[in-house]
């Protein structure tokens, strides 16, 4: 491969060229590698799939992208250590998780976030997967033809993650308080999900915590939701896939680990 910087100049430039409203903003930016390197992110994460890109860009993309993961040390979720049979937690960056699947926080648009290096998880993955995941996941809304109702999934490749596929799942929004239809919400969202594992043969699957940022379902009961779903689950279904709970933040990880014992 070039090296990095060369590819991620390279990168900018394609994008530039079918983002020419950027391009100012874009040559503001000084030269060092990080900021060349968080630049090529935003243009990513502004990208309008309807604005065609090179099959050039896409093969270009891909190779940085697949070293970067390498770099970030995949972890096999099949490795962790179980908290109880069938369940594993996690705490890290997603995008590290070496899963038959991974489970992104969506919203109903489903195309991901297009806050230039905004901190949620749907910009994490979408980032690092990169954009050939918004193009399928445009094209799967386009059949559709209608926003992604709360509660269901889709799934589509993982790209250049290291987990194989990726679902898309939109958690509720809780604005003052939460109501029985939005833990029904939520506990539809790891159904969903678990429901496709199954029909494609899965064996393991890494949910975040859905809802529990930019959504504001509380943490705890949102937790609590989440593990009574999955074992039940796996208690009906004897080809369940593995779970791991994936969890980022320290506080979401003692609310794990107390629930799981
Ligand atoms: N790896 C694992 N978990 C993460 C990561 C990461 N890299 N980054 C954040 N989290 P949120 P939501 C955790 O806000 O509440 C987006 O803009 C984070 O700590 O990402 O379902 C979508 O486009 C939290 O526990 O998702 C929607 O508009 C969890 O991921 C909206 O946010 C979910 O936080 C969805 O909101």
């Amino acid at each position: 491969m070039m090296e990095k910087e060369t590819c991620v100049e390279q990168l900018i430039s394609y994008l530039l060229d079918v983002l020419p409203e950027y391009r100012a903003e874009a040559e503001a930016v000084p030269m060092d590698a990080p900021a060349r390197r968080y630049l090529l992110r935003c243009l990513m994460n502004v990208w309008n799939p309807r604005r065609k890109l090179p099959e050039a860009y896409f093969a270009l993309e891909q190779q940085l992208l697949s070293v970067e993961t390498r770099e970030k040390e995949p972890v096999d979720v099949l490795a962790l250590p179980e908290k109880e049979p069938g369940i594993a937690l996690f705490q890290g960056d997603i995008t590290r998780l070496s899963a038959d699947a991974i489970v992104n926080a969506a919203n109903s648009q489903m195309l991901g976030c297009f806050v230039p290096g905004h901190g949620c998880i749907d910009n994490a993955i979408h980032s690092a997967a990169g954009l050939r995941l918004r193009a399928a996941c445009y094209e799967l809304m386009k059949a559709q033809g209608h926003e992604e109702a709360t509660g269901q999934a889709k799934i589509t490749p993982g790209f250049a993650l290291p987990a194989r596929y990726v679902m898309h799942t939109v958690g509720p929004i809780v604005r003052d308080r939460v109501t029985e239809k939005h833990r029904q919400q939520l506990r539809s969202c790891y159904r969903s999900c678990l429901e496709l594992a199954r029909k494609h043969q899965l064996r393991s699957i890494a949910f975040c915590c859905i809802s529990t940022g930019v959504f504001h379902f509380p943490r705890r009961e949102a937790a609590e939701i989440a593990v009574n779903e999955v074992q039940e689950y796996q208690k009906k279904h004897g080809d369940a896939p593995r779970v791991i709970f994936n969890v980022f933040q320290d506080e979401d990880r003692d609310i794990y680990e107390d629930i799981l014992g």
